[in-house]
């Protein structure tokens, strides 16, 4: 009896900690099988954050009370106990994405930074290891081809070499199915995250063809390549011989953020390319990076820029000025 007091006693000592970090909503009386949805709002001096605690999801006597820590309700919130100018604080961190006003416990990380941190860390994992959705390769018609690499995502990691090489099926399959000597050839690839495709490509694809058709440039047929890197441009070159290749590739993701996506485009690419012949259009994302849709009718107006100068990378960069 003495031992089941003791362990209630640590119980509510924990959760009060919780509490105080915010990393579980107020309420905590909730009887279980009685999902509710607890709200709290956090004042902080000047400003106040809103903060919608977690929603409650009950499973036999299992409860999960925890909010995510990446959501963005727990992410801006400020951690630093007793800062000075709490409001000052608060816009400080609405101006950045860097990882601060997080506050610490004692020399160390306090437990809610920790926890987005992790959580930030299997986002990058996750947009790293998952392949594209195959639904969106179909909703835009897209074949897939794959490079060199054989035995999977770790191999790719491991091995960028292979990654800017296709395998010979794919060759043969875009030698067979892709018209030659475009003006524009299209290519997306996954690159370094799957997430950075499936969060751009609605938008900018079409803009891309739009803006193509209205400035009368010949398109080629699209298609998609699995485990993709940027030098793979160089062999599409030499098969399909286009004017300029435009690659949608998915970029390296930082910590919790990998939506980002880059077009890096050469002209008339082929053996031997690197990358300063090629351009690139990078940090492409909703919110805070280029705008896709932006970022699409860009693409086509320095297109046609490499056709008139015959050029792209360094080469255009002299060329143009
Ligand atoms: C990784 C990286 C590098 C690595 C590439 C090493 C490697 N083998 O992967 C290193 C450190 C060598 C590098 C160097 C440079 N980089 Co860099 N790099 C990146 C980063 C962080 C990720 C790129 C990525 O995810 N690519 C997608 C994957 C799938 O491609 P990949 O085939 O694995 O790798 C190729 C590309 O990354 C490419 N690449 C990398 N940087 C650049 C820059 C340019 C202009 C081009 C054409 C290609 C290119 O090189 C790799 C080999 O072909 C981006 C940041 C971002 N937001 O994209 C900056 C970024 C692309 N780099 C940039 C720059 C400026 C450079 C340098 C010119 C810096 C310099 N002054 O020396 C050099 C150019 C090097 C080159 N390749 O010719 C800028 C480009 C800005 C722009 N719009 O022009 C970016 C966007 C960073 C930034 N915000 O400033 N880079």
């Amino acid at each position: 009896m003495m031992e089941e007091e003791k362990i209630n006693q640590i119980v509510e000592l924990v959760l009060r900690q919780l509490q105080e970090e915010g990393l579980v909503p107020g309420g905590l009386k909730n009887q279980p099988g009685q999902p509710t949805f607890p709200q709290e709002t956090i004042t902080t001096g000047a400003a106040t954050v809103f903060h919608p605690g977690a929603a409650l999801s009950t499973h036999a006597e299992i409860e999960i009370d925890l909010p995510d820590p990446a959501g963005d309700n727990l992410r801006w919130l400020p951690r630093v106990k007793n800062a000075k100018d709490p409001g000052a604080l608060i816009e400080l961190m609405a101006s950045t994405s860097a990882r601060i006003g997080v506050g610490r416990a004692g020399p160390r990380s306090n437990t809610a930074s920790l926890l987005l941190f992790q959580a930030d860390h299997a986002i990058t994992q996750d947009a790293l290891y998952r392949d594209v959705d195959q639904r969106l390769l179909d909703e835009f018609n897209l074949m897939t081809v794959q490079t060199s690499i054989t035995e999977g995502r770790e191999e790719y990691l491991l091995r960028p070499d292979l990654g800017r090489q296709l395998s010979d099926a794919a060759r043969q399959m875009i030698t067979e199915k892709c018209q030659k000597n475009p003006d524009l050839q299209l290519v997306v690839g996954d690159g370094l995250s799957a997430l950075a495709i499936e969060s751009n490509l609605r938008q900018i694809f079409p803009v891309i063809v739009q803006g193509a058709q209205s400035a009368g440039l010949r398109m080629g047929t699209p298609f998609y390549v699995k485990y993709c890197r940027v030098g793979v441009m160089n062999d599409i070159g030499d098969i399909l011989q286009p004017k300029v290749l435009i690659l949608l590739i998915g970029e390296r993701p930082g910590l919790g953020r990998a939506e980002s996506m880059s077009a890096y485009m050469a002209y008339q690419p082929g053996a031997g390319q690197n990358d300063a012949n090629r351009d690139v259009v990078c940090n492409i994302f909703e919110k805070g990076g280029t705008n896709p849709l932006e970022a699409g009718a860009f693409i086509v107006q320095f297109a046609q820029k490499m056709m008139q100068f015959q050029a792209s990378g360094v080469k255009l960069k002299l060329a143009a000025g």
